[in-house]
């Protein structure tokens, strides 16, 4: 492992690395090393907790040791059971978000709050919400509601699903997986997985299915949708990313975490003339607010913020010396941060009441006074200016990308065809007819986090590359987006690693050969991007030359997007394995079985080379039964 630490093929996360080595600092790579070797039972998932006659272990490694917990638990029942109960939290993280911005919107309460007018009156459109007499807040409010009760719904199916072809809706409702409530689903999971109650696995996986597509056909497609009428909808815009966007001459302002009402507000303040002239009055050129995983891609691919950087290098940011305050809301923080800034002068705000941290400082965010919460807020930052301690060090490397494919945003550029190629505008044919042709081969989505057991960024990047060349197109979301963008992808430029056909049609689209979707609530933009393929070509989305990858995730939110988009019909190819692999029979239904119930299924495959021949073998595969 000494070989390990730090493994990444980001320059700026290594040298930085050095900078805490050589202070004494640990990081992320550190406490990994010092944590080897991890627990064999809990990798593998057969270690249960889930009653106080437990904790019970079945040991596989040999003929002895007990084969089921006190309770008569099998292998099957407890692996399937600890994977569902990650997936429910996954799901819940997700939705509790989209539920967050759903009351952000209903407490909007003044037009202005308002961005997009446009989406607004679509979805509600959508959701048959009358518009005709009424004003903008009042539509808002009214659509806020709708979104809310779709988390504790007493009948019926969610709202969203609609936007599925109809053939997989069919198939959801035969199996009995579409999701009634969002949390009813994430609570009859945890009751299913209570001590003595459901035992069979496939039932098990079965239930956790449904909470998984109430997270992505629910809670975070309202996420995204709701975000989008508040804030606007994604754009393409240039932005810098990687910790080189940090500036030692500004106050630095570095915003971390989910939700981006809280981001959204301190860009705001950031603006605030009064308290741009107190940075100068400090010695300051002027305040630098930077994006930090997917709260760093919300203000990206909406304001132009710069992406400074992903999961593992959130210690990192506070090592260069240079940030006056790191703000953080939910989601993916490190409790270490708190350590690391102690030995800066960097001050951590906490401002949810979801998520505190011992050590840093609480500042309560609420949407209804975000704009004077988040002005407090900046001016802490900017009067921690002189404080700076230790020699500031900001590496120089930072890279350029084009972001903001929102699904409209695809669609847009793809009626660029269109107007020369007189097709009809405003839909996805110009699309479908790339890949009918075979100019595109298919399309591939590289989500998810870091994590210590693959290679930093190494994984992203080469599967990125490695898709590339065999004409397949990629969209991104997550921490897999801060890779792409590190390492180049989302440059012009980086058309040089594209095979001709991709090459050709990012010349002529003007897009770039990897696409930022957004943050991972956002990989809902990717399912309609799918069904709308899908319903073009009269055909389900698991007959599509698609596929996904997370080849370095980590988060219990990314099992639940990889069983919401196998149970989309997508492929899913997992860089590390989930902690089922204790059971042959669970980890071959998640691997195989699913596939004949579905047509999605998962794959455990470590290697981004391997990972991305998988992919294409799969597309092909697909163009054939589609006899394209
Ligand atoms: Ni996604 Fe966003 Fe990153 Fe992983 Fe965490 S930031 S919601 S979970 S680590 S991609
Ligand atoms: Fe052990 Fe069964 Fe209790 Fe789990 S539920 S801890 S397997 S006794």
């Amino acid at each position: 492992m000494e070989n390990c630490a730090c493994n990444t093929c980001d320059a700026a996360t290594k040298k930085l690395y050095e900078k805490a080595k050589s202070e004494r600092i640990d990081t992320i790579w550190d406490r990994a090393l010092a944590m080897q070797p991890q627990c064999g039972f809990g990798e593998m998932g057969l270690c249960c907790t889930n009653c106080s006659m437990g904790p019970c272990r079945i040991v596989k490694i040999s003929e002895d040791g007990p084969k089921a917990g006190i309770c008569g638990a099998t292998e099957d029942t407890i692996t399937s059971r600890n994977f569902a109960r990650a997936v429910a939290a996954g799901a819940a993280a997700h939705s509790d978000h989209g539920r967050d911005i759903a009351l952000a919107l209903y407490h909007a309460g003044d037009k202005t709050r308002i961005r997009n007018e446009e989406k607004l009156f679509k979805i509600a459109g959508e959701w048959g919400i009358t518009v005709e007499g009424k004003d903008t807040v009042q539509i808002a409010r009214e659509m806020a509601e709708r979104a809310l009760g779709e988390f504790g719904k007493v009948f019926g199916k969610l709202q969203f699903l609609q936007r599925a072809p109809e053939k997989r809706i069919k198939l959801w409702d035969e199996l009995g997986v579409a999701p009634g409530a969002i949390d009813r689903e994430i609570v009859e999971v945890l009751h299913s997985t209570h001590m003595g109650c459901d035992a069979d696995y496939r039932n098990i996986i079965r239930q956790a299915i449904r909470a998984a597509l109430s997270d992505g056909w629910g809670g975070s497609m309202i996420g995204t949708e709701l975000s989008d009428v508040l804030f606007g909808t994604p754009m393409p815009k240039k932005v810098e990313a990687n910790l080189g966007v940090l500036k030692k001459e500004c106050v630095n302002i570095v915003v971390h975490g989910h939700d981006p009402t809280l981001s959204e507000a301190i860009v705001l303040a950031s603006r605030d003339p009064e308290l741009l002239e107190l940075a100068r009055k400090q010695g300051a050129e002027g305040i630098n607010v930077v994006g930090m995983c997917c709260t760093g891609n919300e203000i990206a691919m909406r304001q132009g913020i710069p992406m400074a950087g992903d999961f593992f290098q959130q210690e990192l940011a506070i090592v260069t010396g240079a940030v006056e305050a790191m703000i953080v809301d939910v989601q993916c923080i490190m409790p270490s941060l708190a350590t690391v800034a102690k030995c800066y002068h960097t001050k951590l705000i906490t401002t949810s009441p979801k998520a505190k941290i011992p050590g840093a400082i609480h500042i309560e965010f609420n949407e209804q006074k975000s704009l004077e919460i988040a002005r407090r807020i900046v001016k802490d930052a900017v009067m921690n200016f002189k404080n700076r301690k230790v020699e500031v060090f900001i590496p120089d490397d930072k890279s350029e990308g084009r972001i903001g494919y929102s699904f409209e945003a695809i669609i847009k550029a793809l009626d660029r065809v269109t107007n020369s190629f007189a097709h009809p505008s405003g839909t996805v044919k110009p699309l479908v007819d790339a890949i009918k042709s075979g100019v595109l081969r298919g399309a591939a989505a590289i989500v998810g986090c870091n994590n210590h057991r693959q290679p930093h960024n190494t994984c992203h990047v080469t599967l990125a590359k490695e898709l590339l060349k065999r004409d397949i197109i990629v969209v991104t979301t997550g921490c897999g987006a801060h890779a792409c963008i590190k390492a180049g992808l989302m440059d012009k430029d980086a058309r040089k690693y594209c095979g001709k056909g991709l090459a050709t049609v990012c010349e002529l689209l003007d897009i770039p050969p990897v696409l930022h979707m957004g943050s991972c609530v956002d990989i809902s933009r990717i399912l309609v991007l799918l069904s709308e393929v899908a319903k073009y070509m009269g055909v389900d989305i698991s007959d599509l030359p698609v596929a996904a990858a997370a080849p370095e995730w980590m988060s219990e939110k990314a099992q639940s997007i990889g069983l919401y988009a196998v149970a989309s019909g997508v492929y899913v190819i997992l860089g590390v394995p989930p902690a089922v692999t204790g059971s042959e029979n669970v980890t071959g239904y998640l691997t195989k079985g699913l596939e004949s119930v579905l047509g999605g299924r998962f794959e455990i495959e470590n290697d981004p080379v391997e990972a991305a021949a998988k992919i294409a073998a799969h597309v092909e595969n697909r163009r054939k039964r589609l006899g394209i």
